[in-house]
């Protein structure tokens, strides 16, 4: 057994005693598109360090040693919720004593509470609520660009524009007009889940289904909107449901270009309607990250949001084809209230530790990957 394994094929230096992950190296070396049946193939294998040598491989092609973080602030301006999903542990329904509802004021408050170091970035995403118009939305965008004009906006998943864009009966495109005249600089990726049906009409039946959720990032790219993507996993999916996930939105992206940056997240049970199943384990979540890495051959990042992965495995994914570490987040609702023990926020020096400790190169960038310097207080992007 033990000859077998060394005497294993070896291209390029990558050797694994998995007979099956041989012509899918062949491909990953020669810079080849992966299919599904590798996608499978990547998820069954026992050796998941090989996996990760060929993610490895292939982040460090794409970026050498950088890895990238920015400074940016969550803000979760609601918690109430039409869609009461099975994976969520934020959301509540409508007169719920725990909902609540920042006030614009408020809002802008939260936005400039935290840490002193002045951040690039607003993270906006919160609930379906029944009764706040988009013009709520809208004048709070407003506020923040007014108060803030150097901070981009990263605000609203595709599930929130087509929530809103119903009750104000406009089109998707008319909405995303709407946010992008009120300030907003680029969108998210929640929301996307699994897009196949049988999962999603279990964790997530009344959020819009696969296909809207795609059909609106296509529409907010086509309007020159850059946007992020995520995958949930780690709940009642299968392999054949992640490499789908994950093949359908490479699809999208050599139609438009329009993503930045691909964004894997652990199911967190605790608090939710699933709170039976078992968490995620660190290798599913690293090997996660490296097939994530493979198969989205035409995304530029691959992100180890290190508020689900703890600082611990999103360092360690950074040698598994992770490429960035998200930020400096300050204040996190959606994986505490589903039973996060991590903390609420990082300085901009523990994350440069986390990355410099993983023998990689800290960039801090803004939300479109331009360099960002620091003097003091202020900064300025390298355009
Ligand atoms: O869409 C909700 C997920 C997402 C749970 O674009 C849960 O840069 C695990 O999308 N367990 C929101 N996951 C977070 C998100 C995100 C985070 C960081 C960066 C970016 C980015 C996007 O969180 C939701 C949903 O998929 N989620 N509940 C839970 N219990």
């Amino acid at each position: 057994m033990r000859a077998e394994t060394l005497d294993s094929r070896e291209q390029n230096g990558f050797r694994s005693y998995d007979k099956r992950l041989e012509p899918i190296a062949a491909k990953v070396l020669a810079g080849e598109r992966l299919d599904f049946n590798d996608g499978i193939a990547l998820y069954g294998s026992t050796d998941v360090l090989a996996v990760g040598w060929l993610a490895n491989h292939v982040r460090e092609r794409m970026h050498g040693d950088v890895t990238y973080f920015n400074v940016n602030r969550h803000i979760n301006p609601t918690n109430v919720c039409v869609a009461a999903c099975k994976l969520c542990a934020f959301g509540r329904k409508k007169g719920d004593p725990a909902g609540y509802t920042m006030a614009l004021e408020e809002a802008w408050e939260t936005a400039a509470s935290g840490y002193s170091e002045a951040v690039t970035e607003f993270h906006i995403v919160g609930g379906l609520h029944p009764d706040l118009p988009l013009e709520y939305f809208l004048d709070l965008v407003r506020g923040l660009k007014q108060r803030f004009p150097k901070v981009h906006i990263k605000a609203f998943t595709m599930v929130e524009v087509a929530y809103l864009a119903r009750r104000a009966k406009l089109s998707i495109e008319e909405t995303l007009v709407k946010f992008r005249e009120a300030g907003v600089d680029s969108m998210p990726g929640g929301g996307a889940e699994i897009f196949a049906a049988r999962v999603r009409s279990i964790i997530c039946d009344h959020k819009i289904d696969g296909e809207e959720w795609l059909e609106t990032a296509r529409l907010a790219h086509k309007l020159g909107f850059k946007t992020n993507a995520t995958m949930l996993y780690g709940h009642i999916e299968n392999d054949e449901d992640r490499v789908d996930h994950l093949l359908k939105l490479r699809a999208l992206q050599d139609e438009t270009g329009g993503f930045q940056t691909f964004i894997p997240l652990a199911f967190h049970p605790e608090n939710t309607p699933l709170d039976h199943l078992p968490v995620t384990t660190g290798l599913t979540d690293i090997r996660q990250i490296a097939v994530s890495r493979l198969l989205l051959d035409n995304f530029a990042h691959i992100k180890a949001y290190w508020q689900m992965l703890t600082p611990k495995i999103a360092q360690i994914s950074l040698r598994f084809g992770a490429d960035d570490l998200d930020g400096t987040v300050v204040e996190e609702k959606i994986y505490h209230d589903a039973g996060a023990t991590t903390p609420q926020g990082m300085t901009r020096k523990e994350l440069c530790r986390l990355i410099t400790e993983a023998g990689r190169v800290p960039v801090e960038r803004d939300t479109l990957y331009h360099a960002v310097t620091r003097t003091e207080d202020s900064f300025t992007v390298a355009v």
